[in-house]
């Protein structure tokens, strides 16, 4: 679940002195992009609208045009991953959050992601990281894409982190995925697969829980 942990890094890193009513007024002026209404947003995720304010004002300290391209949210992405490289990870992690395939993550992109993975149902933080694995999104996730997503992760996780690396790991974890989750052994995982192989392990469904009642 490389995702989650990615996502909630993020949420958690310190953010810069905020700044009072003047600055304030400063960034307004710089953001090309308004977010959708608070009520709207309170509406849309699990977040009280006090929340969402905090939120977005985390959002625009970090980028101040108030939406993120992927050369941006690969640079910040990286900074958490200082001794591996995080640029393919973040590369496909930016678009399970571009759900619209717009290019770009807004305000609303973020915090409806956020929404999910910290205090969305197990079904609903498993689906959204499905997406994330399903590369070109035809709703299976098959070897090459989950390959892609391991290496990546090992990549991004670097050396130091997994010193005793063999060269096949990626291909054991593959198939071990493969072993757990493709039921009726037809080469490709679908979402119902997905979301029953994962609850059936205890490992997994911990890591889900931990995300809870972070914010
Ligand atoms: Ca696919
Ligand atoms: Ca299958």
């Amino acid at each position: 679940m490389g995702a989650v942990v990615g996502t909630l890094t993020m949420q958690t890193k310190p953010r810069r002195p905020s700044g009072d009513k003047i600055d304030d007024d400063l960034e307004m002026t710089m953001v090309c992009h308004r977010p959708e209404g608070l009520e709207q947003l309170e509406a849309l995720t699990n977040f009280s609208k006090r929340e969402l304010q905090v939120l977005y004002r985390g959002f625009k300290n970090e980028c101040p045009s108030g939406v993120v391209n992927e050369d941006t949210f690969k640079q910040i992405y990286s900074q958490f991953f200082p001794h591996g490289d995080a640029s393919t990870y973040a590369h496909f992690l930016f678009n399970a959050f571009d759900s619209a395939h717009t290019g770009s993550i807004k305000f609303e992109d973020f915090v409806t992601a956020l929404s999910i993975l910290l205090r969305g149902s197990i079904t609903e933080k498993l689906q959204w990281t499905f997406n994330l694995y399903d590369i070109n999104r035809d709703g299976y996730i098959n070897k090459e894409e989950m390959t892609d997503i391991v290496k990546a992760i090992y990549d991004m996780m670097g050396k130091y982190t997994y010193p005793v690396l063999k060269t096949d790991a990626p291909k054991q974890q593959v198939d071990a995925f493969f072993q757990k989750m493709d039921k009726n052994r037809d080469g490709v995982v679908t979402l119902d697969e997905f979301i029953l192989s994962c609850q059936e392990d205890e490992n997994i469904m911990r890591s889900l829980q931990l995300f809870e009642n972070v914010i």
